[in-house]
């Protein structure tokens, strides 16, 4: 027989689910779990400035690893505090269990000190939630919100619990399993051999690959069938790295901010392969313009995606990676020669455009000029913004997982904290986070938890002084009435990120700003290097808001324009 606190149970069970670090903060309401987490001593526990920060880190170690991870926050301010993160978990398909503490039972909707409804706040943006109510509860909720978290499509899991649970002794005879991964649907051969046919038919399919593919660790089987069947293959914001980006038959992003070649071939494709995508409106432009010409399988492990935005010839649920390897057994060798040729020569007259790429002090010259130092290994984070867009556009990806970004929610204030959870999670890697002042400045308290960790990060401040994607839309489709888009204030962020520990390395006024590149970039520790750009830069090409893809502005070469 078994006898402990809720709180201790709660502790012991997450260690039984491979549970090595927890970001969070304590408060009032959940101080008997971090007695629990501090008497075993098994699980470290990493002290965030901000719950949606450590909200964050979950999310960080959870993107790269593929595992569910945890987060902690009391209840009230602390529950509140972590809503984004959990709203950005569930749009980006991400397994995290956030644990919050509650006020005691009795006290349960009397506005008690510290009171609000987590459950209820959460019921929209969580995945699944749970309130305890009794500490022998804790037995299967915790098990099974590990299973839910990651089963099927995952996503994230919010277990409230009350003081007085925390509290209660519990008596138990055996431990309950750890939850696991539910087994994947059944795939109909039929399905398999359709979408097997309607490949050999098409005379110009394209592979749309998405984060599901990421998720499923589907990206070297999409990759086999892309080269089997000749298929060029575009990646949504969430995909990238799903190929790597120097494949011969990979085309980068697609969507807003795709190269225009990438548009234009999704234009005249005459066979699409969703796989592990949602045809969120940032790739599909209008969607009654998207792929006009093209038959649609949809591949994907949840049910409710498919049929949900664009109609479909023919939809597959189940597991990307096994579908796709299923596919690659029922399908031929083929050379496409004519089709190869046309997106070559697509590419050739609509190439990606990254004007500066050369010199460090635009942001495209940050992103390419820093990935010189960097390697397949490297992990690599961003913000929201202009310098999402760059580096989406311009980072050579190589390898799934490597790449973090707030893709649905499009959260100002993910990439350090992500960032440092990335970290956490992969000592022995470096990481980087692409950043706007902007974001910076919504999670930047993060700095601290950094130097205290002493994470391997390297953040690059592409420092425009103001909300550049703002103010581009503003240029671009409100006549450039610039409004509430320009700092007035100039941030020294050097200063302030030495304050927090900091190294920096300073392009702005550097003489030699390539070396001082360099310098931070080989930097081992947590440091920032801080460039000043144009605010006029803007992201192109850009699909104007309501229109279709091949209404696409700008990255026209000169000559052509
Ligand atoms: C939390 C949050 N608030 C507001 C926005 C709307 N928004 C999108 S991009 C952007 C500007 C980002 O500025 P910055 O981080 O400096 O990046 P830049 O575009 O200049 O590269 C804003 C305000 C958002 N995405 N997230």
């Amino acid at each position: 027989m078994h006898e402990m606190t809720g709180a201790e149970l709660v502790i012991r069970l997450l260690e039984r689910q491979g549970i090595r670090i927890i970001p969070g903060i304590p408060g009032g309401a959940n101080l008997p779990l971090y007695d629990a987490l501090a008497r075993r001593g098994t699980i470290r526990h990493v002290l965030a400035r901000h719950e949606q920060g450590a909200g964050f880190m979950a999310q960080g170690m959870a993107r790269t690893t593929g595992r569910t991870q945890v987060c902690f926050a009391t209840s009230g301010p602390g529950a509140t505090n972590l809503l984004t993160a959990i709203a950005d978990a569930k749009l980006d398909s991400v397994p995290i269990v956030c644990i919050t503490g509650q006020v005691p039972c009795a006290l349960i909707g009397t506005d008690a000190f510290q009171e609000v409804d987590t459950y209820g706040l959460t019921i929209p943006i969580a995945k699944h939630n749970f309130l305890a109510r009794t500490a022998g509860d804790l037995l299967h909720i915790i098990p099974e919100s590990f299973r839910i978290a990651i089963s099927g499509r995952p996503g994230p899991v919010v277990v409230d619990i009350p003081k007085d649970v925390q509290c209660q002794t519990v008596r138990f005879s055996r431990w309950p399993e750890p939850g696991r991964r539910d087994p994947a649907p059944w795939i109909d051969p039929r399905d398999i051999r359709r979408a097997a046919d309607m490949i050999a038919a098409a005379s110009r399919p394209m592979l749309y690959l998405g984060g599901g593919v990421i998720q499923a660790g589907a990206g070297d089987a999409a990759r086999k069938l892309a080269e089997r069947c000749a298929i060029p293959v575009t990646m949504t914001l969430m995909g990238l790295g799903a190929l790597p980006s120097d494949h011969p038959l990979a085309m980068g992003m697609l969507g807003m901010h795709a190269a225009r070649y990438t548009n234009l071939a999704l234009e005249e494709c005459d066979l699409l392969i969703a796989a592990g995508v949602r045809f969120d409106d940032r790739a599909t432009g209008k969607v009654a313009g998207f792929c006009p010409g093209a038959r649609v399988i949809h591949v994907d492990i949840d049910q409710s995606e498919l049929d949900k935005i664009k109609s479909i010839h023919l939809g597959i649920v189940g597991d990307v990676r096994e579908v796709l390897e299923m596919l690659l057994r029922e399908t031929q060798q083929r050379k496409r020669r004519e089709w190869i040729e046309r997106i070559a020569c697509l590419r050739n007259d609509h190439p990606m455009l990254l004007p500066g790429e050369d010199v460090p002090s635009t942001g495209y010259g940050l992103v390419r000029q820093a990935a010189r130092y960097l390697d397949e290994r490297t992990i690599v984070s961003t913000d929201v913004g202009q310098h999402q867009m760059r580096t989406a556009q311009a980072y050579p990806f190589k390898a799934p997982r490597q790449w973090l970004t707030s893709g649905g929610l499009g959260t100002m204030g993910f990439g350090i904290p992500a960032a440092i959870g990335a970290a956490l999670a992969h000592p022995d890697r470096k990481v980087v986070c692409f950043t706007g002042d902007g974001s910076m400045l919504m999670n930047i308290q993060e700095l601290a938890t950094a130097v205290e960790e002493q994470v391997n990060l390297t953040i690059v401040l592409m420092n425009n002084q103001g909300l550049g994607l703002v103010r581009q839309q503003q240029e671009l489709f409100y006549g450039k009435r610039f409004f509430a888009s320009q700092y007035g204030h100039a941030v020294d962020f050097a200063t302030v990120a030495r304050g927090f520990g900091l190294k920096v390395f300073d392009l702005a006024g550097s003489r030699d700003p390539a070396g001082t590149l360099a310098m931070g970039m080989r930097a081992v520790g947590p440091c920032l290097v801080h460039a000043i750009i144009d605010v006029e830069e803007n992201v192109y090409p850009i699909v104007p808001p309501g229109c279709a893809n091949k209404d696409m502005i700008g990255g026209e070469h000169a000559a052509c324009a």
